[in-house]
């Protein structure tokens, strides 16, 4: 059994050589490190004509955003290549394939998706994809039913539970989430300018009181497989086409933590576009991406469901008056994971380029301010949202 070590460039290839089918493994003879996450190496394989073949991902033992100061368990690799597989059998078309991984590595040889691109860089430059929203409410609904009691049997989905059982990684979500922003804490940034603002986030009961309810559902509702860290930086797009990957952060959660995070960095973006494109084209951008949220989740409770009435297999939960209840839960968690997602990204550690790389000092500030409101009015208003035509006018009045 190999024994971890860091991987070179040059132990990257011959790993891409070695554990692909290839007919031609010797034309692999190149290696570009392309990783811009906070936490691993990946490694672009590329050929003789310069042409990217393969991806290989390796976890490092620590928070690579940060050092070696940071330890982060290796078996976050198992989990993602896990997570992947998992959702893969459930939504293909959408998740990166996984062709060959090693826990005691920490490595994954994935398919390569150069031909398609980062949505968030895609998102801040303006540039617009109209089937993107439609294909991430399909994704996930049906990674999110079919690892669901709806669907699965109850030993099997227990068994699941205890599979994807993933503390550290929950444990940096618990913190950056739900803790970090609410409070004074070294690794929060944000202009300084907005520390009254953020002094206010301390200071709301009411607000601390429903962030306390959102983590502790987040401790505590194993609703499904989640994907974990669904951000437009974890998802690839090109015309026709979107592909998540990154799943190290996957275990058994509130479905409403996955459609509220996704939803999350689109308003992230709907925030940013004021500071990073001209008025009128930042105007019809945002107006967009309302859509795209709107679609985002008609897309999956449409789908939902639809898969619920055809094919829940749980007696009880299969009455019809249950999974459009349920919905409801749902879109409330959503919102209020929503707004949780736009205040760790503007207060906490963990930024995004379509905020920080608005160019001017005031106008970023107003948008993280903006974006800071938001949040703050989606948590609160979260319980009492009944139809998402009601979120999209709140995103209007508060955003
Ligand atoms: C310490 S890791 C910080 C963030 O990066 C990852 O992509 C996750 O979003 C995490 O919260
Ligand atoms: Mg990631």
């Amino acid at each position: 059994m190999a024994q971890y070590r860091t991987f070179t460039a040059a132990d990257a290839i011959q790993y891409a050589r070695q554990h692909v089918g290839w007919d031609d493994a010797s034309a692999l003879v190149d290696a570009q490190e392309v990783g811009d996450g906070n936490l691993n190496l990946v490694f672009r394989i590329v050929d003789h004509q310069g042409v990217s073949r393969v991806v290989v991902k390796q976890a490092l033992p620590y928070v690579r955003c940060v050092g070696e100061s940071w330890p982060l368990t290796l078996d976050r690799a198992r989990l993602e290549a896990e997570t992947l597989r998992a959702h893969s059998q459930h939504c293909a078309e959408h998740t990166v394939k996984i062709l060959h991984h090693d826990p005691q590595l920490a490595v994954m040889v994935m398919e390569d998706l150069s031909s398609l691109h980062i949505w968030r860089r895609e998102l801040v430059q303006g540039r617009y994809y109209p089937q993107a929203a439609a294909q991430l409410g399909h994704y996930l609904a049906h990674t999110l039913f079919h690892t669901s009691d709806f669907w699965l049997h109850p030993h099997e989905k227990k068994a699941q539970v205890v599979r994807f059982i993933n503390p550290e990684m929950c444990e940096i979500t618990e913190d950056l989430f739900f803790n970090d922003p609410y409070q004074k804490h070294q690794r929060n940034r944000y202009p300084s300018e907005l520390e009254d603002t953020v002094a206010l986030l301390r200071n709301d009961d009411q607000l601390r009181t429903a962030v306390a309810a959102l983590k502790h559902r987040f401790f505590s509702q194993a609703e499904a497989l989640l994907h974990g860290d669904l951000h437009s930086g974890s998802i690839f797009i090109g015309e026709g086409q979107l592909k998540v990957i990154d799943a190290e952060f996957g275990f058994y959660g509130p479905i409403g933590f996955d459609v509220g995070t996704a939803i999350g960095n689109l308003l992230l973006n709907y925030c940013g576009l004021a500071g990073l494109l001209p008025p009128r084209e930042a105007a019809e951008a945002r107006e967009l991406r309302l859509q795209d949220v709107k679609i985002v989740w008609r897309q999956f409770e449409h789908q939902f469901l639809t898969l619920a009435v055809e094919k829940t297999n749980d007696d009880a939960l299969a009455w019809s008056g249950y999974a459009p209840l349920f919905l409801q839960k749902v879109l409330a968690d959503a919102i209020g994971y929503c707004g949780t997602e736009l205040i760790r990204r503007t207060v906490g550690m963990a930024h995004v380029a379509d905020l920080d790389t608005i160019r001017d000092d005031a106008m970023r500030s107003a948008c993280i301010a903006q974006a800071i409101h938001l949040g703050k009015a989606l948590i609160l208003a979260a319980p009492h949202v009944a139809h998402v035509n009601d979120f999209i006018a709140r995103i209007r009045q508060y955003g």
